[in-house]
């Protein structure tokens, strides 16, 4: 079982997303990480552990590369379809939440902002917690999460940011809503983001990872 997670943190590391992808050539015909995935679940992998053994170490370990530049955005982008292919696979274990659901949750990714596998994530874990999840995708601005709350009233909010440029549009995002409404709960997080930052913008809450915002919303079930 090692082994295998050892073989899917490598295929997402190196951006092999299935067997028939030719990238990279050293990996030709030779299983990708949506295959590798759907074997360790096979073999009794629980979902957690594909995730915290494989998928998220080798993400870290493409940003560190990335950092030393070893690699550049061509390669980071085909390890988030790496990752993107093995998570087809442990969506419907992430989302088996009850039917009835627990309320609304808006999330999307802050204005100037790509990345959106860590809020696909959380999107996942929130969704299986019982909550209706309107996901506003990435590159989300005021306008867009204003027009939302708008047409899901009582709706938690969550932002989410990877970059410390995009984290600033942050402020803007939660200043917006609070003005024209200012009971509503909005929850950040994002590598950058801290609990001091959430603080300072005036936001309700930060999480590091899914399992605290899906804490945090247990508060709000309804
Ligand atoms: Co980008 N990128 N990237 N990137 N990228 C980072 C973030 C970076 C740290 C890499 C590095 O330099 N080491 C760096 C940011 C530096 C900084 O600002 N401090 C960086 C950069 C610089 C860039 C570009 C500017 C590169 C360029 O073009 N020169 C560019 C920006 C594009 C843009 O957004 N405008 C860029 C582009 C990209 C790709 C498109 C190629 C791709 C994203 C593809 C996609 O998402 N669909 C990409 C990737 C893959 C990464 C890294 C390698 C991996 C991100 C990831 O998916 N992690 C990343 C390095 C790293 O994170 N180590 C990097 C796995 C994911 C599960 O974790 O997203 O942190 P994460 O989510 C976690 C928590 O943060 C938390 O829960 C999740 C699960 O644990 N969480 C929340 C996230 N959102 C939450 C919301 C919540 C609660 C918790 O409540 C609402």
């Amino acid at each position: 079982m090692e082994d295998l997670l050892e073989k899917l943190l490598e295929a997402v590391e190196l951006g092999k997303v299935d067997k028939k992808s030719p990238y990279p050539p050293q990996l030709k015909d030779q299983d990708g990480a949506y295959e590798l995935a759907g074997k360790a679940l096979e073999q009794g992998c629980k979902p957690d552990e594909i995730l915290e053994k494989a998928l998220i170490p080798a993400m870290a370990n493409v940003g560190n590369r990335y950092s030393r530049r070893e690699i550049y955005v061509p390669q980071m982008l085909m390890s988030a379809k790496a990752m993107s292919a093995a998570m087809i696979h442990l969506k419907p274990f992430f989302q088996s939440g009850e039917t009835k659901r627990k309320g609304k949750f808006i999330v999307g990714t802050v204005s100037g902002d790509l990345h959106d596998i860590g809020k696909n994530l959380v999107a996942m874990m929130i969704e299986g917690g019982g909550w209706e999840v309107i996901n506003l995708g990435v590159d989300v601005d005021s306008d867009k999460f204003l027009k939302a709350i708008d047409e899901n009233p009582g709706a938690v909010i969550g932002l989410s940011a990877l970059l410390t440029t995009t984290m600033e549009n942050m402020k803007k995002i939660v200043t917006d809503i609070k003005e024209k409404h200012s009971d509503s709960k909005i929850l950040i997080g994002g590598a950058p983001v801290t609990m001091e930052y959430c603080k300072k913008i005036g936001a309700d809450f930060y999480s590091p990872d899914p399992q605290g915002a899906v804490n945090y919303l247990k508060k709000f079930a309804s």
